[in-house]
């Protein structure tokens, strides 16, 4: 079949918009081909778009012979246009069709198809994000990332409402920040740089200026991970207040978290029936439990993590069963934490760093950071790290006031908004240790 333009048609209306009120007016429709049948006396098909869809029906006795031929040839998922008739049908969902009398087609898909959109035939992730193109056509699909444009638009009213200033801070990079977290190297001209693992350094240079930061952005870890909920890019919110403490920051992202909730609740409860998910909202104040109360509370449930480990998953998901919910866990110990963080004065062994958990998944993490450059040369020493390869930002750190932030992680988010439980489904293009296209 030989592909139409689009030449000078402009659709005139959504699908949902077609309604038995427009009866015997002329529209245009685009969208993709559904569902097609013939019923004899009929052909029709359903022509789906971002709204839903309506349904187009041929009757065979008042219809073009050539038009009647082209429904024939149509496969499911093309892109087409159709110039019609609206007519109010009370056999057709929502009572109304619309009688073709010119159909251009956009873009034939071929057959078959590699995944069904319409997900009646299961396909395994693999297969999915292999044809992600065609599988973001799924409603399920759809429903995650308008859950995640509204939680990301209900945080960025939050932050801009609090006189944040958002920034974009540079991607190809210098040094490391988070220790622990593998890099990935780029050729840079003549030398070496790396893909970004966090904004930290550079939001915390920013506190000196502009006080009150934020950035959504990408962070790359190098990571050779497999598992549900990490990815070797993935986006992150990052903020980074000055004058304020590692308390004072919890309460801006307890405050935002449960604002992405609930707005997600009010706003999305179409696609949470779509994903048949029931978003509980976590009840205010998140308690914050620390690292210790932790252990113990663990150790009680039969889990002993030895003092000084970072929790590992079972104790995490533990951890979640015991706690519930919205929880931070705070004051860890120093050795585990990044050089940034600043370590208590009453007990250098531990730190003022958080974690805020979601039922065993690490959302985000942050804490009071260290501001004074004799302090982080020490840290940086302490942590095994050169500090002359931080040399410009230690000059640049010079007089910023003491700071506060955190970074949240957009995908994991979307996870526990969405109820999904692998982190890939929350992200477009998944970046992960086997996968770099599509
Ligand atoms: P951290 O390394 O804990 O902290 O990252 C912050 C949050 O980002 C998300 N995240 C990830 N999500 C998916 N895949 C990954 N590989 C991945 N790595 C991180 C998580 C995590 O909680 N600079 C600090 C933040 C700060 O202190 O301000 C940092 O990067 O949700």
């Amino acid at each position: 079949m030989k592909l139409d333009e689009l030449g000078n048609l402009r659709r005139t209306n959504l699908s949902t918009q077609i309604t038995p009120k427009l009866a015997g007016k002329e529209v245009v429709v685009m969208g993709r081909v559904g569902d097609a049948r013939d019923l004899g006396g009929i052909k029709f098909f359903i022509l789906s778009d971002i709204a839903g869809a309506v349904q187009i029906t041929a009757p065979k006795a008042k219809t073009d012979k050539k038009l009647l031929a082209k429904i024939d040839e149509l496969t499911k998922e093309s892109s087409v246009a159709v110039k019609g008739k609206v007519v109010a049908a009370k056999q057709a969902p929502r009572g109304v069709e619309v009688l073709p009398l010119e159909i251009r087609v956009l873009n034939l898909a071929s057959t078959p198809l590699p995944l069904d959109p319409r997900g009646r035939v299961k396909a395994n992730l693999d297969t999915r994000l292999d044809a992600r193109g065609l599988d973001l056509r799924r409603s399920e699909s759809l429903a995650i990332f308008k859950i995640r444009h509204q939680a990301l638009q209900a945080i960025r009213e939050h932050l801009l409402s609090q006189d944040f200033i958002e920034v974009q801070t540079p991607k190809i990079v210098a040094t490391a920040t988070e220790s622990g977290a593998a890099l990935f190297p780029v050729s840079y001209f003549d030398r070496e740089a790396f893909l970004s693992q966090s904004p930290q350094l550079y939001k915390e240079v920013l506190t000196g200026a502009f006080e009150r930061v934020f950035e959504v952005g990408p962070i790359f870890r190098a990571e050779e991970h497999d598992t549900p909920r990490h990815l070797n890019e993935a986006t992150s919110i990052d903020i980074e207040v000055a004058y304020a403490t590692a308390d004072d920051v919890m309460d801006i992202l307890e405050e935002l978290v449960y604002r992405a909730f609930n707005e997600v609740k009010k706003k999305c409860a179409e696609e949470l029936k779509v994903l048949g998910h029931k978003l509980e909202v976590p009840k205010k104040p998140f308690p914050r439990l620390t690292y210790d109360e932790a252990l113990k509370r663990l150790e009680r449930a039969g889990l002993k993590v030895p003092w000084g480990e970072d929790l590992p998953t079972p104790a995490e998901k533990k951890l979640g069963e015991l706690v519930g919910g919205a929880y931070f866990v705070v004051d860890w110990p120093t050795a585990i934490k990044p050089f940034y963080i600043l370590p208590k004065k009453d007990n250098p062994k531990l730190c003022a760093a958080f974690d805020l958990m979601f039922k065993g998944l690490e959302l985000a993490s942050g804490g009071t950071r260290v501001h004074q450059k004799e302090l982080l040369v020490k840290q940086l020493k302490q942590k095994g790290l050169n500090p002359e390869s931080f040399e410009s930002h230690l000059k640049n750190m010079m007089a910023v006031p003491p700071h506060a932030g955190w970074g949240l992680g957009l995908d994991r988010l979307t996870m526990v908004l969405t109820g999904v439980d692998n982190v890939r489904e929350c992200v477009l293009f998944p970046r992960d240790r086997k996968r770099l296209t599509p």
